[in-house]
């Protein structure tokens, strides 16, 4: 089993076309796994998908891109759908990083943090993990830090993807340094 395709493809179903997969899916981003299960065997690539592949690339994926629970599952993070999906707010750590390359970077620090393709910004809790993100579209990114505390506490909400991955709608660029 290639388990990194595997999760390629559940990120895909789950983040970007459950409606290429026929997936009911509700505002928290949750589906059933037996009929994500049904829909990837429809596919020859994956008509040998069993359950247990799926439970096992959302344990193990290592920015913790899945949730499962009550036998449904959802994409933590990374969602392009028109349907929005909910977060609820909380309280982000003093600092978050965004690695994004040297020309995007100078247009975050002219215009602000934005959603681009995406239903939010993507920040994440470490600074190494943000410069791997920052790597796929720079082979010199630059890392951006994010004083998230200061700008929750002006009124901007933040939402946790994951133990690793904050999320937000927009943040300004008075907000960003650059290092
Ligand atoms: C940039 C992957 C110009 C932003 C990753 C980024 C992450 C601007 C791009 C997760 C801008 C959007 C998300 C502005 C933002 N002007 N460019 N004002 N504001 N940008 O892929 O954060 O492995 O949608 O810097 O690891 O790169 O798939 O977001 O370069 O965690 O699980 O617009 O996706 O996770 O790109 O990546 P993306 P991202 P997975």
């Amino acid at each position: 089993m290639d388990y990194i395709k595997l999760s390629k493809t559940m990120s895909y179903a789950l983040r970007h076309a459950p409606w290429e997969y026929e997936l009911e899916m509700d505002e928290g981003g949750w589906v059933s796994i037996i009929q994500l299960l049904h829909s990837l065997q429809e596919e020859q690539k994956w008509s040998d998908v069993k359950a247990e592949n799926i439970y096992y690339v959302a344990k193990t994926s290592d920015k913790g891109r899945f949730e499962i629970a009550d036998s449904k599952i959802r994409a933590l993070y990374g969602h392009s759908i028109p349907l929005r999906i909910i977060k609820a707010p909380g309280e982000p750590p003093q600092l978050l990083y965004h690695g994004t390359s040297r020309q995007e970077a100078d247009a975050i620090m002219a215009n602000g943090l934005e959603p681009r393709g995406r239903q939010y910004v993507h920040m994440a809790v470490d600074p190494k993990m943000a410069l791997q993100v920052g790597k796929r579209r720079d082979n010199k990114p630059v890392l951006l830090t994010i004083k998230a505390r200061e700008a929750r506490q002006d009124g901007v909400a933040f939402y946790k993807g994951n133990d690793l991955v904050w999320l937000a709608e927009f943040v300004v660029a008075k907000y960003i340094d650059i290092e």
